[in-house]
């Protein structure tokens, strides 16, 4: 029998040792996925952001296979020809006769196929049916049955053990898709899911526990100057104020300087994604701070995509109002500066009762008229489809929340994703997140949670719950997470009415930070970003693709796995400048030292040296532990 050969590294130390160790040169990696070069929500970033990553360990290996979708091939896409003769071969024969298996050939490489979800689980399981020699992985994201369950009125959590999960799939007619997605799990060589909380649903609705945990990472930029992202938040937000002067205009009767911007954003699933209990939240605050006498100003917004047939009148009207102001000005500048510069050529200074003419004040008040506006400033930016039965909007109805001068919390509601080309608010997502202040996220379903985990690493604080897989991940591996910016909402042990006591009570805390207050909670936020990086977490992908190998290909390849105790070893400590009393400490609210926190950071720096947390591993047992048997 030939050696077994080795997939553990037997150092925690970096990638190249990957390259020296591990020959992967006759072993083929092919990810499969629907939303490969195609945005449909977080699949796309959990495979747009690891790719990296990926290829730097497989190289020209690594194959992704997505849907043609031809305008996503035209923007995202080169076409090459592949190098590798097999490959090549393979391909022009499916080009020519349809999607036809061709292994002929002498000596194929070990093939290694992981599909993401079950739209791409029939592959997986067709390679099992007819026993291609294809070591599979299968993950899921989220499971059907539990989204749909989910956004029903069922106690999800509690009645896990109890669902009768093919009369379930039957009742909301989506048992052929269930099957799909059951049979892929349990065929595969190894299965997989972003979080433990998911991992649970998994074992009961799809019968069948996840081997390994691959929790989602990002690419993580690091700026040469540690501060660039403060810079960036300000810049940011400089050009979300710019939008609020358009679409308050005529009402702007609260201090821009002192209005705090809160968001939610993701697919539009108002109760699975937590925007029912955002919005009771936002009435409450509101009721709070103005029984409190608040100067401050909350913009909450709402990026969830809906169907609309474009942009209402009154929001571009509003930004069309903002530019012909600023022309306004800008043209009595000019007028004003020519006027100062004549004079003093001839020596004289400025005679300043005549410097704006009648024109110029025609001009102003023609300008002021233009602001005069019967209506509220809308709420919704866009003309709805369904406007009548639109879940946010008929809340909003309910709640009572009409951007009134009197209401503290103001509501926007942009039913698209945004985009820097787009007439009313041309920003991109990345740059949005920056110049808000809190990302709002008090998910009931949520696997993982890219939303919170994107503010984190760009160093803007968040909300989200212990029942979403980034919630519980932080929690696990935080001491204090609100003291660093990661607020976790308990939906799990509390009812609905308790849980939007508490997330009112982040918001109300968070809304009672000074600037100086929120500018060391951002620091403390973004030092986070490591823990996030797939630098870190691409580790539990590796694993997971040695493990598949060595079950598919036992005479070639060995999996060694993983002491689990061994990789839970980090643990972020509580900042240094937060009172170690959580009494004191408990809304986070950050009592600061710059010399602690400066002690701090070279603390944490070393215990991220300690416990490797920069770089990718896979620890090891005996091998053939830890491999499950065939389902
Ligand atoms: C960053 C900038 C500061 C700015 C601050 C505003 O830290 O570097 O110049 O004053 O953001 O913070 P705020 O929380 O009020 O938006
Ligand atoms: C799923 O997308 P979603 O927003 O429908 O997959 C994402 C990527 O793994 C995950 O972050 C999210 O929680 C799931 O819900």
């Amino acid at each position: 029998m030939p050696l077994a050969r080795s997939l553990s590294v037997t150092s925690l130390s970096g990638l190249e040792d990957w390259d020296e160790e591990f020959d992967l040169e006759d072993a083929v990696l092919f990810e499969v996925a629907w939303e490969v070069a195609n945005k449909v929500g977080g699949i796309y970033t959990v495979i747009q952001t690891k790719a990296r990553l990926t290829a730097e360990e497989w190289g020209e290996n690594y194959f992704l296979v997505g849907p043609y979708v031809e305008s996503n091939v035209r923007t995202q896409v080169e076409l090459i020809e592949p190098t590798n003769p097999i490959l090549k071969r393979t391909i022009d024969k499916m080009n020519a006769s349809g999607c036809k298996y061709a292994a002929q050939c002498e000596e194929p490489p070990h093939i290694l196929a992981h599909f993401h979800e079950w739209l791409a689980g029939l592959g997986l399981m067709l390679c099992r049916r007819r026993q291609l020699p294809v070591a599979t992985i299968f993950t899921t994201h989220a499971t059907l049955l539990g989204r749909y369950l989910c956004a029903g009125k069922v106690d999800f959590y509690n009645n896990l053990a109890e669902f009768n999960v093919d009369k379930e799939a039957g009742d909301r007619q989506i048992y052929h898709r269930y099957c799909l997605e059951r049979s892929a799990a349990r065929c595969a060589h190894v299965f997989t899911t972003v979080s433990q909380i998911t991992a649970i649903e998994a074992e009961y609705l799809l019968k069948r526990k996840p081997d390994i945990i691959t929790p989602n990472g990002l690419n993580v930029k690091k700026f040469s100057a540690m501060h660039e992202f403060q810079n960036l938040h300000a810049k940011s937000k400089n050009r979300i104020q710019e939008f609020i002067r358009g679409h308050f205009y005529g009402h702007l009767d609260f201090n821009l300087d002192k209005c705090v911007f809160l968001f939610i954003a993701g697919r539009y699933e108002f109760s699975n994604k937590g925007a029912d209990i955002f919005l009771e939240a936002l009435a409450r605050l509101n009721y709070l701070l103005r029984v409190n006498h608040s100067d401050v100003t909350v913009v909450a917004f709402f990026i969830m995509p809906a169907r609309t047939n474009n942009f209402n009148v009154e929001t571009l009207k509003g930004q069309a109002v903002r530019k012909q102001l600023w022309d306004t000005a800008q043209t009595v500048k000019e007028r004003f500066g020519k006027k100062l510069y004549e004079s003093l050529l001839v020596g004289q200074l400025p005679d300043v009762s005549k410097m704006l003419d009648k024109e110029d004040f025609t001009m102003m008040k023609r300008a002021i008229f233009s602001t005069q506006r019967q209506c509220q400033p809308p709420i919704c930016t866009h003309n709805m489809l369904e406007d009548s039965s639109d879940p946010i909007l008929n809340c909003i109805r309910r709640i009572g929340l009409f951007n009134c001068s009197a209401d503290r919390v103001k509501v926007i509601f942009h039913p698209e994703f945004l985009s820097s080309t787009s007439p009313l608010l041309p920003m991109d997502y990345e740059e949005f997140v920056r110049g808000c202040h809190l990302g709002v996220f008090p998910s009931y379903y949520e696997p993982w949670g890219y939303t919170p985990a994107e503010c984190t690493v760009m160093g803007i604080p968040s909300i989200s719950t212990n029942l979403s897989g980034f919630g519980c991940f932080m929690e696990e591996h935080i001491a204090d997470p609100s003291a660093y910016g990661i607020y976790i909402l308990d939906r799990r042990f509390r009812g609905v009415d308790e849980s939007c006591n508490q997330l009112t009570s982040f918001l109300f805390q968070f809304c009672k930070q000074s600037r100086r207050q929120r500018i060391i909670q951002r620091n403390r936020t973004e030092r986070l970003s490591d823990l996030l990086d797939w630098r870190y977490l691409g580790r539990y992908y590796i694993s997971a693709r040695h493990m598949a190998l060595a079950k598919a290909f036992p005479d070639t390849y060995m999996y060694e796995a993983q002491d689990p105790t061994s990789s839970s070893g980090f643990r972020y400590p509580r900042p240094a400048s937060v009172p170690p009393s959580p009494s004191l400490s408990r809304h986070s609210s950050p009592h600061h030292s710059d010399d602690e926190d400066e002690r701090y950071d070279e603390d944490l720096e070393a215990e991220k040296d300690r416990v490797n947390i920069r770089q990718p591993f896979v620890a090891k047992t005996k091998a053939g532990d830890g491999v499950p048997s065939e389902s």
